[in-house]
């Protein structure tokens, strides 16, 4: 298995600039002719070498004429003597019915659909599949007109037809050129919602939605959250979509999430229905954010797009960060922020820490599914964001203008949106531009001292990026660190030199130090507000300082940061057995918080939560899992007991009445839920639960009471899961919930229990969703089970994955992730870990997906 690498990047020998196919759909022998125009590129001699996997090829024309001058291997098709400018016509056979690993064109439950991103267009038809090679598309469909009604492909409809024995045909035109993984064809039998949208240039735009028949009242939400999408770019970049019509099509059987398409997404169904009885206030935010996230990739990805995949991060992390702003601007700031820092601190510094550990823009690549990670697209939006924060609104808005000035049309690279960028302003990126090239998670350290004689305080802040499996040299970076300086009433001081400008400090030196003159009190450093940087901090602070901050702070994310540190520090004194640490001024200091905050829902929903297992290991190392584990266990049992009365009051006075979807009854949902699930650990709380389960009118309290259930009464909660199940049986989507539920259960039989459950009618290792529901919310999220110290639990996974390994590599890759991640876990555990990682790294025929990530784990 090769590995291809950033530096021996080449232009193309050869470009196709335009493309007709013709496919007539069969469930096993698709038939697929495609008629290439094809240039040579500079002046050279060498053979044309196109890609084409599982391809079975008919014929070759040059020039209309029949030839047999090819050399075929697994993966290429090679055409020597060609001449410098001809057509091409190839004939292939695809069987999209065996087709499991859902790449290329697949046949799942009635319906034909594609997923090309990242190297699935050969497995449609011999191509130069590359992202610089950019063509028009013309496409016509022949499928039975009765099983197939709808027949979809990029761009626009331009011609239709009837043929022989019931079938009938659509002509597609794309006039934008594109790279072959934008390309998507649909047939199916669908329900579909129309609707129109205006351009602010006047443009009408048709947009239409597919989903499966009888599922249609549950997509107006996606609907709405596209125009809402749509003007929100408009207003935001200036930006209006570019075709006469733009279709949405969600299938059950699906990889990823969804799929920016030129003007044909495609989406995993669950990011697109959603109703008050099926769908969570989480559900709905979701939806909103993936149909906004591929609107906009039409113009950061499809208009200006990549040169090679390593430039991944160029359309994916400034498309998250996009994604993210509209979000925000939609919902709120505060919770959006705290969404994103949580998946940074559970999954991206995880990712750092392991053998996986990449930049932003990798360097070396066996198979580039592997890293469409959280690397390339969450951490990748934090750089976005940090130039955001550094150029400021206006002028991050104008490189915006100045990058699609230079490079609408174009497949570019990181370097030329950092170009682009640094055109707008004085500051020197090239520093910066360290972040695009450096892996691994820098740790802050900050620390301080007072001197009371001469009544003065300095802080110093110093960067350190320990090594990574990738690099073992770093070097300092450039990052803007939001900081403020308080002390215990509340005052906000400034530094003697006025490092710290607007509440920013420019850190671009292994370390600062700031000095405070005239302070009669020792101050608290409050750093990295809003997550200004993706860093790790280390601020040792007494919990009256934290406290103070979460009083006193400025910055919203400052002050929920201090109560989860607070809340780390404390399972750690459990951790090492003295729980008196956590003393009764720390749970006043927590009780006023409650009080105080009692009607600030957004904010007191999120400070209640109590930091995630994953989150713990982030700043721990060689993690004695049973110990952790159990420490946060019995300090979520005493904040239950401690705090009981003041949450009991405000689970009492939250009034969310009717279901609606606003900003303010989510707020309320979430913060009651958060209170429900402290609460169910207490005798009084089995009641409330139970209460909630059943007067619930909408899916969000039902799940809400549903997962506090789990905390308390073992036969009470068994009831309300089988309830649940009876009602849902027949929606494997909301079943999904229930699935990864059974899934994360602390109980002694859990892998028989998944065994069990893997013969549930509703569950198929076919189907992604479910595989994802059961075994990877085994995987990521059950720790007892997952973590068994007898190895139990990632043999189980390991297994399993021998199995889905043979027909969808792509999911198992993912899978696999908990298991990479070793190195966080104390010897005890790493030892079985890398066992099972041995037998798989032995099996022969292990797909590339897999040998890459057990490989590099291993080495
Ligand atoms: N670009 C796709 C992801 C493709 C993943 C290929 N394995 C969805 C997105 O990021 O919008
Ligand atoms: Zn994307």
């Amino acid at each position: 298995i090769k590995t291809k690498r950033r530096a021996d990047y080449m232009p193309p020998a050869f470009t196709i600039s335009d493309v007709k196919m013709d496919v007539v759909l069969h469930p096993t022998a698709a038939r697929i002719t495609s008629y290439l125009t094809v240039k040579r590129l500079g002046n050279h001699h060498e053979k044309l070498i196109l890609d084409g996997e599982k391809l079975v090829l008919n014929s070759v024309k040059i020039d209309g004429k029949i030839t047999q001058d090819y050399e075929q291997t697994d993966s290429s098709l090679s055409i020597p003597n060609v001449p410098n400018s001809f057509q091409l016509e190839v004939i292939t056979t695809i069987d999209p019915e065996n087709n499991k690993a859902l790449e290329g064109l697949y046949l799942s439950s009635g319906v034909y659909c594609t997923q090309c991103e990242a190297e699935g267009f050969r497995r449609i038809t011999y191509f130069l599949d590359r992202p610089d090679v950019l063509a028009t598309y013309e496409v016509t469909l022949h499928g039975n007109k009765n099983k197939y009604p709808t027949l979809l492909a990029n761009g626009n409809p331009i011609a239709r037809g009837e043929g022989d024995n019931g079938s009938h045909w659509v002509t597609w035109q794309d006039p934008h050129p594109k790279p072959c993984y934008l390309f998507a064809m649909v047939a199916g039998d669908f329900d579909v919602l129309t609707d129109e949208y205006t351009t602010t240039s006047g443009r009408k735009v048709a947009l239409e939605l597919y989903v499966d028949k009888g599922k249609k009242a549950r997509g107006p939400f996606a609907l709405e959250s596209l125009k809402r999408a749509m003007k929100w770019d408009e207003d935001t970049y200036g930006l209006e979509y570019d075709l006469d019509i733009y279709m949405i099509v969600a299938v059950d059987f699906f990889n990823m999430g969804a799929m920016e398409n030129k003007g044909l997404n495609i989406f995993n169904s669950k990011f697109v229905l959603a109703d008050q009885n099926s769908a969570t206030d989480e559900d709905f935010f979701n939806v909103e954010s993936v149909i906004a996230h591929e609107y906009f990739h039409n113009w950061t990805g499809n208009r200006v797009t990549c040169r090679d995949w390593f430039q991944l991060s160029l359309k994916e992390g400034l498309t998250v960060f996009r994604d993210q702003q509209f979000s925000a601007d939609m919902t709120s700031p505060l919770s959006n922020r705290i969404k994103h820092v949580r998946v940074m601190r559970e999954h991206q510094f995880a990712e750092d820490a392991s053998a996986m550990s990449h930049p932003i823009r990798p360097d070396e690549v066996m198979e580039m599914n592997n890293f469409y990670t959280v690397t390339v697209y969450d951490k990748g939006a934090e750089v976005i964001r940090m130039l955001h924060t550094l150029l400021g609104k206006k002028k991050f808005r104008k490189g915006m203008d100045e990058y699609f000035r230079r490079h609408d049309g174009q497949a570019v690279t990181c370097d030329d949106f950092v170009a682009a960028m640094q055109s707008v302003t004085e500051l020197d990126l090239s520093h910066f531009a360290l972040w695009y090239s450096q892996s691994g998670t820098p740790l802050i350290t900050v620390s301080h001292q007072y001197d009371e004689t001469a009544k003065r305080m300095s802080v110093t802040l110093s960067q350190h990026t320990p090594k990574t499996a990738d690099q073992s040299v770093k070097r300092p970076l450039f990052m803007p660190v939001a900081f403020d300086c308080i002390d215990s009433k509340g005052n906000h001081y400034q530094d003697d030199e006025q490092r710290v400008k607007n509440n920013m400090l420019l850190l671009n030196e292994p370390s600062v130090t700031l000095q405070f003159s005239d302070v009669t009190s020792a101050l608290i450093p409050v750093v990295l507000g809003n997550f200004s940087a993706p860093a790790k901090v280390k601020n040792p602070l007494p919990s009256e300082d934290l406290l103070a901050i979460f009083r006193f702070a400025r910055d919203a994310f400052n002050r929920w940061d201090a109560l989860q540190q607070l809340y780390d520090w404390c399972i750690e004194q459990y951790a090492l057995g003295k729980p008196e640490a956590v003393t009764a001024s720390i749970w006043d200091g927590l009780k006023e918080v409650v009080e105080r905050e009692a009607q600030n829902h957004e904010l007191l929903g999120e400070c209640l939560v109590i930091p995630s297992f994953e989150t713990l290991c982030q700043s721990r190392s060689l993690v004695d899992v049973e110990q952790l584990r159990q420490a946060r266990r019995a300090f979520c049992q005493d904040f239950a007991q401690e705090l009981a009365t003041p949450l009991l009051t405000v689970y009492k006075n939250i009034h969310t009445g009717d279901y609606e979807y606003t900003l303010e009854a989510v707020n309320a949902r979430r913060c009651r839920n958060v209170v429900l699930n402290h609460l169910a650990r207490l005798p009084q709380g089995q009641e409330l639960v139970c209460k909630q389960f059943n007067s619930s009118d909408n899916m969000t309290d039902t799940m809400g009471a549903l997962k506090a259930a789990q905390h308390g009464d073992k036969e009470q909660f068994e009831k309300l899961l089988a309830s649940f199940e009876q009602q849902w049986r027949e929606e494997p989507l909301v079943l999904d919930k229930w699935f990864a539920l059974h899934a994360t259960q602390e109980r002694d039989d859990i892998l028989s229990h998944i065994t069990l459950l893997r013969e549930h009618p509703q569950f198929s290792i076919g189907n992604p969703n479910r595989v994802r529901a059961l075994i990877g919310s085994f995987a990521f999220y059950n720790t007892a089970g997952f973590h068994a110290i007898d190895g139990s639990g990632y043999k189980f996974v390991t297994d399993y994955l021998l199995m889905l390994d043979k027909t969808n590599p792509q999911v198992a890759a993912r899978i696999v992730t908990p298991l990479t991640q070793w190195q966080n876990y104390a010897p005890v555990y790493q030892e079985k870990m890398k066992v099972q990682l041995g037998r798989l790294l032995n099996e022969k025929g292990l797909s590339r997906d897999l040998f890459e990530k057990v490989s590099k784990s291993l080495a």
